[in-house]
């Protein structure tokens, strides 16, 4: 898969280079290029934002350095790509969008600043590719960047051979639509506090009922919205 990020601050995305997604770049099953969106300005200042029209708080984007990244990005793919631009105000991003993008063969993330980004910038990218406005839930990151970090691990991960035991993508939270039961590990009785009974019963029927009856609970307790129709 190969994934196009926009930034002001490239330095932003150094930490992709570890963990299991620098090895999978390493491997070449990630293809990711980040690119510093002021490549694509022509004054001295390598200005991107400007003051709105009508008036208001905060700097917008400049459409053209957008302008200029898409169409050099896009240029030389291979397939239409999708192209996400983070938002408070998009879509909630959720285990079916990460499994989405991680179907796709090619992602560009745009990471606006400041008050946003040119409205016109989203309708001339839809001329490129698919856009989607993605957001990370209800409260506000000062730009794109955090936001992108989490949408390519979760796609990223999903990616065959990204997760070394496919097994352990199996059962997490929210692949099935419930949380994640608990985990537990030797010693079986540490400060006092013992393991379950039942998972060193060796019956795995058991062991199985107990966890998911503890994926309802936990879910009905923390998470009642997962359980409504
Ligand atoms: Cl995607 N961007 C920004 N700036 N803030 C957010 C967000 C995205 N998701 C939640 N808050």
């Amino acid at each position: 898969m190969r994934i196009d990020i926009v930034t002001i601050f490239p330095e932003f995305f150094d930490v992709l280079e570890v963990s299991l997604l620098g090895k999978a770049r390493s491997s070449g099953l990630l293809d990711i290029r980040v690119h510093d969106l002021r490549d694509w300005t022509h004054d001295r200042h390598r200005t991107v934002d400007d003051t709105p029209y009508g008036g208001g708080a905060g700097m917008v984007m400049k459409p053209e350095p957008w302008g200029a990244a898409l169409d050099a990005i896009v240029r030389d793919a291979a397939t239409r790509p999708t192209i996400v631009f983070p938002s408070p105000a998009g879509e909630v991003f959720a285990q079916a969008t990460a499994r989405e993008f991680s179907g796709r063969d090619h992602l560009v993330f745009g990471c606006g600043r400041y008050e946003g980004i040119d409205e016109r910038v989203f309708d001339y990218a839809a001329t490129l590719g698919d856009v989607r406005l993605v957001s990370l839930g209800d409260y506000v990151l000062n730009g794109g960047e955090v936001a992108v970090m989490a949408m390519v691990e979760a796609a990223g991960r999903l990616i065959p051979g990204v997760v070394g035991n496919p097994d352990s993508l199996i059962e997490e939270s929210h692949e099935d639509g419930l949380l994640e039961y608990p985990s537990y590990t030797k010693p079986a009785l540490w400060r006092d506090r013992e393991v379950p009974p039942v998972l060193l019963s060796g019956n795995h029927g058991a062991v199985d009922a107990w966890r998911h009856e503890q994926q309802l609970a936990r879910t009905r307790e923390r998470r009642p919205d997962l359980l409504e129709p």
